[in-house]
């Protein structure tokens, strides 16, 4: 099973491009993470589109942060479409997350909640409350954390604390973190975006993260 997922974030081409591009990828990714570069470009019609193109899980991208009820109307719009979606944990449980939480379940569309991001500002104000993020995680329970390759630590103290949710870890490649460095700290996944889908062999280059991943988790000998 593929450790990667491929973040598609359009600049000007047609959907037709990262219609093919999810083709050609989909034997080498476990999942493709959409935002709203993706979603205002070119409308939910076409994730229905891209699951035709490649039936991997599609990562809905919004990170929300706004109240329970507003959050929970987005990602109505988004029922069987996606697998998962992407929120911000910082606006806290009560009101915001727990709102969000349920109806994702009654929807059957797993919760992402980010915990740290991968860019330098993420220590302006989010990783100094990363205690508190984390308490907000604890109680909401989601399937998933995002996590930055670019501070391997954050990953392994979120692990450290026995967190058991899968954690989603952008920042490799173009951001500067080596492709495996989020896994050999703790990551389930590592989100690719611009390293792959601005390469010459998009397919060669996921393989080639594939690989490095699979050599990565056989030297970790079957722990993870
Ligand atoms: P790239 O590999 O091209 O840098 O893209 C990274 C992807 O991960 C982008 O889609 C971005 O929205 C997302 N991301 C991130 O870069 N940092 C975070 O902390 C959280 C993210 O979702």
């Amino acid at each position: 099973m593929s450790r990667l997922i491929v973040a598609f974030d359009p600049e000007e081409e047609p959907l037709e491009y990262w219609i093919r591009l999810g083709g050609e990828l989909c034997g080498e990714v476990w999942g493709v993470k959409v935002g709203l570069p993706f979603l205002l470009r070119y409308g939910l019609g076409s994730l229905a589109e891209l699951r035709e193109a490649c039936g991997r899980s599609v990562i809905a991208d919004l990170k929300l942060a706004d109240i329970g009820p507003v959050m929970l109307s987005s990602v109505s719009a988004l029922r069987g479409l996606v697998e998962a979606v992407i929120a911000h944990a910082f606006v806290g449980y009560a009101g915001a997350i727990e709102g969000l939480r349920k109806g994702l379940e009654e929807m059957g569309v797993k919760l992402v909640l980010v915990a740290s991001m991968s860019h330098k500002g993420s220590e302006e104000v989010i990783d100094p409350s990363l205690e508190r993020v984390l308490e907000v995680i604890r109680r909401a329970e989601p399937w998933g954390i995002v996590a930055p390759a670019t501070r391997p630590s954050v990953i392994a103290e979120i692990r450290r604390r026995g967190f058991p949710q899968k954690i989603l870890s952008p920042g490799v490649g173009a951001q500067g973190a080596p492709p495996g460095s989020a896994l050999r700290a703790g990551a389930d996944y590592e989100i690719v975006g611009r390293y792959i889908t601005r390469s010459r062999d998009p397919a060669a280059t996921a393989r080639a993260i594939n690989l490095e991943h699979e050599r990565l988790l056989g030297s970790l000998g079957g722990a993870r």
